[in-house]
């Protein structure tokens, strides 16, 4: 899944693709690497970041959904708002991926009940504005299985049918590095709550302070490159990153010696 942020503050794309017609050009040159699924996102959602009013997050996506629509691979939305959703569902995209888990707009729920499409349901606390300071855990691995293991049936409880479903541990949302990394460790057993795994560790800053690199966010691809290869050992079956060319590449070498 390439990653595609129409926004100007995104964590290590922020403004490169806000004119739509660069936005869509990065969209095709994604497909022609090799992505399956191309996330297309207006609103930032990175630690900190103030919420986008969902007309302005439209008016970023909708004009490269509709541009990408033909391009034989799948689209999905990342958004938190029910509007959001209906206009990119309408324009082209057939997934929905909410950081929130269908909780931040009431309607949500129902749209993608509605529509039958995929959705991601990603595990955080609060909102990106709130999250750091509820990043307190016991045991990270058993709370956030547990977490998704409720908002998923509060998602079946609202219409959405399971096969509808994939998870997202939400590595850096409401976690610290400590968190991040025992949360990877022990991916299977969020894995094994049945439902095909999303992992988001592209460029996340606990990636680079692994690695050792003090450089920016764009400068992580490495670190990403060997945590995603752990996680789709140990559950993963959608890796989000924001370098398609270099995953794709490495996951055939990967996919060749693995079989
Ligand atoms: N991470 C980000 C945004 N959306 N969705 C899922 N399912 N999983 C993730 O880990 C995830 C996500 C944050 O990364 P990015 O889109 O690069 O940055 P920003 O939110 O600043 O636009």
């Amino acid at each position: 899944m390439g990653i595609l942020n129409v926004t100007p503050d995104s964590f290590s794309d922020g403004g490169r693709w806000l004119d739509p017609s660069t936005a869509i050009v990065a969209g095709l040159e994604m497909a022609a690497a090799g992505a399956d699924i191309i996330d297309v996102g207006g609103e930032s959602t990175r630690p900190g970041a103030e919420p986008v009013p969902p007309l302005e997050e439209q008016a970023r996506v909708i004009p490269v959904i509709t541009a990408l629509r033909d391009c034989r691979v799948a689209l999905s939305i990342d958004t938190r708002n029910a509007t959001t959703m209906m206009a990119a569902l309408d324009a082209g995209a057939s997934i929905v991926n909410d950081v929130s888990a269908l909780r931040h707009d009431p309607a949500a729920a129902a749209v993608v009940a509605a529509r039958g499409c995929r959705v991601i349901l990603m595990h955080m606390r609060g909102s990106p504005r709130t999250m750091a300071t509820l990043a307190v855990y016991d045991d990270v691995v058993a709370t956030v299985r547990e977490e998704l293991r409720e908002t998923i049936a509060l998602a079946l409880s609202r219409g959405v049918a399971a096969s509808q479903v994939a998870i997202d541990p939400g590595f850096g949302f409401a976690k610290d590095g400590d968190h991040n990394l025992a949360l990877l460790r022990g991916l299977r057993s969020v894995a094994d709550l049945g439902y095909p795994l999303v992992a988001g560790l592209s460029r996340k800053r606990f990636l680079g302070a692994l690695g050792g690199g003090r450089g920016p966010a764009d400068d992580r691809d490495a670190e990403s490159l060997a945590a995603g290869l752990f996680a789709l050992e140990h559950g993963a079956t959608v890796l989000r990153v924001h370098d398609v060319s270099g995953t794709v590449r490495a996951l055939r070498v990967w996919k060749a010696l693995t079989g």
